[in-house]
């Protein structure tokens, strides 16, 4: 590995597991996270390092920088050697802050500040000559050395910038603030010449948006404020307070000089509270977080951390796609618990499971569950319809509840980089969980789920509500249908595209179904909610046609067996039945039809 930057990782930056031999040179590894060996983790085979930094790393357990032997050519500089086995030779610097500069993610490596011990003190020889010699251009393409001699690590030093070319993002993009409360994380930028390197002295400009959703930064009392770069060519803002208009909006960095901006991704959503109920079943628990601490705990209880940034993703996530105002769409506080558990007739407490109570998020002491962003987005849509069409949480308005967080949760998922977002993974729920997945949309049959009315899987009896957790495979696979198209059931699906499909679900969520919807109801729903978004996100006629397909092609009009009756068993002897609507057709069949398309039914509309 050559002329290289390895940053970022949780997980050790290199692992060598194989009986390979890995040389690496003129390389800098820092700011990876692991377990053990935080930079390097060697358990067999060979590393050898010349000319490389490793330093700023962690491990939980040990060897910050590196795990296992690590041989040296000479000319490295290593952090830390506690944990590791490494011995020095010659030009080796062992126990020494590199003093990087910033790592620009933008540009993909760290500068070196102008007092580093890494400059002049890689290998002498001359660069790009034979043996352990350092490589002939940096990781920008800069000949080395500059100066006389080359330094240690990705970069080689060439004196700070003087003339400003970029601005570039540090830190502090995308971005949550509470409406109305003070955030957050203050807007990081680096300055920088053409060549890459740093531009100290340049004021750099914030501003937000003059009107709507918005900001004020503390240190003007107004949209924007000023800022000047260090040494390493940094500028920070100060600390900013959400508006009180929610939404998303961009906040602009300017340097005079400078080309573009830097640009950073705000939206200003509800209060986000995120508590540990400490393995008890006490709810909500101890505090933990709010919007103010983006980073919640900052890894002290992870579970917490990752609950609370789901949290304000899935927030995020409704905006971006629906303008959707909270779960509520009014700016209810989100409310979650980690950490949950119930005592067994043993003391032991566990709890196996995440549910929404009706006012908040709990999640079991088990699995990792807040770590999972289907999971939790998942969750928070169940609040979601709670506040629309609220169907009921049994049998097919429960497995349509159930299939409606399968799918918000899922493109959640599939939007937001974080987790296992491999192609494998696409359309499982519940990968990122320790027990792993639990059903898959595209193909609800692996997870013993129907895909169709008629499967053998349809789930007939009262365990599981009737059976919501199962039969949400129906919907579940008409989804993977329409987004990703496809031949099914003797149909063939043209792919509509996530943001098309979302946004028919949507209408019907909120604008059509009722509590009491089935499956036979939804088959209607989706077909009109197609037709009153036709021209919004792009959607057709055409599109709509393609609904329907997916639709009769998982027979969603269809009764799951003869006769079968879809809705709850009648009330005990205890309770009285309350009819809201009866007709004795004394005076005639009226309104009521006979001849709804494929699978007649009797139907009264009104
Ligand atoms: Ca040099
Ligand atoms: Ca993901
Ligand atoms: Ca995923
Ligand atoms: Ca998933
Ligand atoms: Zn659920």
């Amino acid at each position: 590995m050559n002329n290289s930057t390895v940053s970022s990782n949780r997980g050790s930056g290199l692992y060598n597991t194989g009986s390979g031999s890995m040389t690496v040179n003129n390389s800098t590894i820092s700011g990876n996270r692991a377990y053990q060996g935080g930079g390097i983790n060697r358990t067999s085979g060979t590393v050898t390092l010349k000319n490389t930094i490793v330093a700023g790393n962690t491990a939980s357990s040990g060897g910050p920088e590196c795990y296992g032997a690590v041989s040296s050519a000479g000319y490295n500089l290593l952090g830390e050697l506690s944990g590791c086995t490494f011995t020095p030779t010659i030009g080796d610097l062992t126990n020494v802050n590199p003093q990087l500069g910033v790592f620009v993610e933008a540009l993909g490596y760290y500068s070196l500040q102008a007092g580093s011990p890494a400059i002049e003190a890689g290998n002498p020889a001359v660069p790009g000559s034979e043996g352990d010699a350092c490589l002939e251009t940096d990781q920008r393409g800069l000949a080395r050395p500059a100066g006389t001699r080359c330094d240690i690590g990705a970069f080689e030093y060439e004196g700070a910038g003087t003339t400003p070319a970029y601005i570039v993002v540090n830190a502090g993009t995308p971005q949550y603030a509470a409406v109305g409360t003070q955030a957050i994380a203050p807007l990081q930028v680096v300055v920088i010449d053409e060549n890459g390197d740093t531009v100290a002295g340049q004021t750099v400009t914030f501003t937000a948006p003059a009107s709507g959703a918005s900001a004020k930064f503390a240190s003007t009392a107004k949209n924007t404020s000023t800022a000047v770069t260090d040494i390493n060519g940094l500028a920070a803002s100060s600390a900013f307070s959400a508006n009180s208009t929610p939404g998303g909006y961009v906040i602009q960095a300017t340097v005079a000089g400078g080309l573009g901006s830097a640009d950073f991704q705000i939206v200003n959503g509800s209060q986000v509270k995120t508590y540990s109920a400490d393995d008890t079943d006490r709810v909500p628990g101890t505090l933990k977080c709010t919007a103010a601490q983006p980073q919640c705990t900052g890894g002290g209880n992870p579970l917490a951390d990752g609950a609370h940034a789901h949290a304000m993703g899935t927030y995020a996530f409704y905006w971006n796609q629906h303008g959707r105002t909270g779960l509520d769409n009014n700016n209810m506080t989100i409310i979650s618990t980690v950490d949950y558990c119930e005592k067994d007739e043993y003391g032991d407490c566990y709890f196996y499971n995440a549910y929404w109570s009706g006012d908040q998020v709990v999640y079991g002491n088990s699995e990792n569950y807040p770590l999972a962003d289907d999971v939790v987005a998942h969750e928070l849509t169940h609040a979601v319809t709670q506040y629309e069409s609220n169907l009921f949480y049994y049998y097919q308005s429960g497995a349509i509840n159930e299939s409606f967080s399968d799918l918000w949760g899922e493109y959640y998922d599939q939007l937001n980089t974080l987790g296992d977002d491999s192609l494998d993974a696409r359309w499982e729920l519940g990968e990122d969980l320790d027990y792993g997945t639990m059903r898959d949309m595209s193909d609800p049959l692996v997870y013993g789920d129907p895909d169709k009315m008629s499967s053998g899987n349809y789930y007939e009896s009262d365990g599981d509500s009737g059976g919501v957790h199962y039969n949400s495979g129906i919907n579940n696979k008409a989804v993977f249908l329409m987004v990703d198209g496809g031949e099914f059931n003797g149909w063939n699906v043209a792919p509509l595209g996530w943001e098309k499909v979302i946004a028919i679900y949507y209408e019907a969520n909120t604008n059509l179904l009722s509590s009491g919807a089935d499956y036979s109801d939804l088959y209607y729903a989706l077909q009109q909610a197609c037709t009153n978004v036709i021209g919004k996100h792009g959607i057709t006629s055409g599109d709509c046609v393609e609904v329907t397909e997916a639709l009769d092609a998982v027979e969603m009009h269809a009764q799951p067996a003869t006769n079968f009756n879809t809705d709850g068993a009648y009330c005990d002897g205890d309770n009285f039945i309350n009819f809201v609507f009866t007709d004795d057709l004394e005076s005639g069949t009226g309104n009521w039809t006979f001849a709804n398309g494929a699978y007649k039914r009797w139907q009264l509309d009104s």
